[in-house]
């Protein structure tokens, strides 16, 4: 990714109410105290959770990198979220608060205000369901291919009662995507939905679903959520429609949760890697419920009168986390909404955050720089004032979003951080606490590793890389919420994240500690785009595009865009007997949204004869990537791998003479 990172902030800003401001130097004391003992420290703060039997060793590193957190010891995540709260005084707060998308006279037309009570009922009964209708048992496996709804955290919830692993996939994911990532998860059961409100139109997921299922071998029955009352088709023997079978589920139907190992999987996620097909990251109970607990109270603060909303989907990794798993193991209120941060007006995002006065806002770079479009009239219709705590993520926020979201929402004094993880971390690991120890903030940053996490900055050697100078992000000791492996492929997880720089995890972005030891991440070092804050992998897009008949050979490199941070565009070699054209162009890009899903709309088709090569046949992409975005040669001879500056140096003008003509 193309990021250009001289640092644009040098002013400081300390914010107001937050009473443990420590200087930099004072936090970094702090920090290699806990990095010293972070068995122990890691230990303290799992006890803060509820073990159904502690553990005998906090971490087994007998076997490297397949580290194990809180051995023998038992918990289960859907307790921790659910009964936990029911036992006290939160039993009647509001868990969760969502709304649909529809719109009447500017309010939603449906809004739904769940307790923790109601919450744990439903669970149940969906556990209920689960063991008793589908037979399921604890390893076993549940695909999740749902829209933002209240059925979605409640499956979840469901199947982590009962020690059931699942694996949701983004409902803007193709029928391919999703028969591809459910065969590799083994999913017995696959839960989805008629529909789902977006952009006043009804995507209609049960026909994505019932195409994907032609291509799935295990799923043998899919249970259908009514959303959009649309017509579907129900396979007989196959397909139910979750109204009717839940309906025979006694409403205090109670199943007990199984006391699940902390090194059981909770989850698998599928997430794009730099080659191959996309890696199932397979996440633990005990140590991933640890790292959440931790970064929901140092991070954001969490505090029991508040309301908060991150607005991610939890098809990604951070709506499980800080949608789903987080907020509701600290017994929070929590919101979620169907549909588009913009729709049906621009204010659509502001609007709930004055609706429901929510305190705490976790958003991305791309919603920022879409809203900062429509201009701040629309922010200043709502009073937003009731926010007194943000973060960003997904993507390196730029200066002008900051800004922008710190005056209008922030009123130039609420903490705003760029909190720093990856769907492989499981949580946050670099961030600003405004909830434990706050160093000034510097805006833009993404702070400094959390406490226990020694994440650091080297060169392509492993050695520290010097202050203000690129290097590769790594994490040198394990944490909890690290994944347990890549499914089914235990090679790849150590390939992958441990060799580049040997027994430290690899992260595959390029990051800068400036001289105050603050961490900026730029984005990554390979073939992984992010498009509106979602992770793709360049070589998704590329096998799509070769399997269309057109297409002979292709690269797909990300360019800048001034919403969605960075936009996939190809180069494309056509077949004999094929021609460039405006025709074929439009065709290739919907090609690849059918393939991979409308999340994968490709900028540009460009069509050339020939792509540069290095002698061992790898596309240099680079060299491909530089003249996609018109960057200077100079700036990639070095970085391109198994080419001398000469090959590249030629690579680059004939690629960029052939677009020209
Ligand atoms: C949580 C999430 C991971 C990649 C990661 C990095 C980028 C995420 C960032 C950030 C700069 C931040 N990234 N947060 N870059 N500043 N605050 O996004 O997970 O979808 O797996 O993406 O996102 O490049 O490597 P995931």
């Amino acid at each position: 990714m193309s990021v250009s990172w001289s640092l644009p902030f040098e002013e400081k800003i300390s914010p107001h109410g937050i009473q443990k401001l420590v200087s930099e130097d004072a936090y970094k004391e702090f920090h290699n105290k806990t990095v010293n003992s972070y068995r122990n420290f890691w230990a303290n703060v799992a006890l803060e959770l509820e073990w159904f039997k502690p553990w005998e060793k906090v971490l087994d590193e007998t076997n490297p990198p397949f580290y194990r957190w809180f051995v023998g010891g038992e918990l289960n995540a859907s307790y921790l979220c659910l009964d936990r709260h029911v036992k006290t005084w939160r039993k009647n707060k509001i868990a969760l608060i969502w709304e649909g998308e529809p719109m009447k006279d500017g309010k939603p037309v449906e809004v739904k205000r769940l307790t923790y009570y109601d919450l744990y009922r439903e669970v149940n009964r969906v556990a209920y369901l689960f063991k008793k209708r589908y037979n399921l048992k604890r390893g076993d496996t549940v695909g999740i291919y749902l829209p933002m709804i209240p059925e979605l955290p409640i499956v979840m919830l469901a199947a982590a009662r009962l020690g059931v692993v699942f694996s949701v996939v983004f409902s803007g994911f193709s029928a391919d995507a999703l028969a591809e990532r459910m065969n590799d998860a083994d999913a017995k059961l696959l839960i989805t939905a008629d529909g789902v409100w977006r952009r006043g139109k009804i995507l209609d997921l049960k026909s994505i679903a019932d195409e994907a299922l032609k291509k799935t071998n295990k799923i043998s029955k899919v249970l259908v959520i009514r959303r959009a009352g649309n017509q579907v088709n129900l396979q007989q023997g196959r397909d139910e429609l979750f109204d009717d079978v839940i309906n025979e589920i006694p409403y205090n139907a109670t199943v007990e949760p199984e006391s699940v190992r902390s090194e059981d999987p909770l989850y698998i996620l599928y997430t794009s890697g730099t080659t191959g097909k996309p890696k199932g990251q397979v996440h633990d109970v005990g140590g991933y419920m640890t790292l959440l607990h931790a970064t929901m109270k140092w991070i954001f603060d969490i505090r029991d009168t508040d309301v908060y909303w991150c607005t991610a989907d939890i098809g990604w990794v951070t709506g499980h986390s800080y949608v789903v798993f987080g907020p509701l193991m600290e017994g929070a209120t929590g919101i979620m909404y169907e549909g588009a941060l913009d729709f049906p007006q621009p204010d659509r995002w502001s609007s709930i955050i004055e609706r429901y006065g929510v305190n705490i806002f976790y958003t991305s770079p791309t919603a920022i720089r879409g809203w900062m479009k429509n201009g701040e009239e629309w922010v200043k219709k709502h009073d937003t004032s009731t926010v007194r705590l943000m973060h960003s993520v997904g993507e390196p926020i730029n200066p002008e979003a900051w800004r922008w979201l710190f005056r209008l929402v922030g009123r130039e004094s609420v903490p705003f951080g760029s909190t720093w993880w990856m769907t492989e971390t499981g949580g946050i690991l670099i961030s600003h606490t405004p909830g434990l120890l706050m160093v000034p903030m510097k805006p833009g940053t993404n702070g400094f590793p959390i406490p226990g996490v020694k994440a650091e900055v080297v060169d392509e050697n492993g050695n520290a890389q010097k202050e203000g100078q690129r290097g590769y992000l790594i994490i040198r000791n394990p944490w909890p919420g690290m994944p347990l492996t890549i499914h089914k492929d235990p090679q790849k997880f150590v390939q992958v994240y441990f060799s580049k720089f040997s027994g430290a995890f690899y992260t595959g972005d390029y990051a800068v500690r400036d001289k105050d030891g603050y961490f900026w991440v730029l984005g990554r070092a390979d073939e992984v785009i992010k498009v509106a804050g979602h992770r793709l992998g360049t070589y998704e897009l590329e096998s799509a595009l070769i399997q269309h008949r057109a297409v002979a050979e292709a690269a797909v490199v990300g360019v800048p865009d001034e919403v969605k941070g960075e936009v996939p565009v190809a180069f494309v070699i056509l077949r004999q007997g094929f021609k460039p054209g405006e025709e074929l162009r439009k065709e290739l890009r919907e090609w690849v949204r059918g393939k991979v899903g409308p999340v994968a709309s490709l900028k540009d088709v460009l069509f050339v004869s020939k792509l540069p090569k290095t002698r061992s046949a790898k596309i240099m992409r680079r060299v491909v990537q530089a003249v996609a975005v018109g960057k200077p040669v100079g700036d990639v001879t070095t970085l391109e791998d198994e080419a001398s500056v000469e090959e590249v140096k030629r690579a680059y003008s004939q690629l960029q003479e052939e677009l020209k003509g």
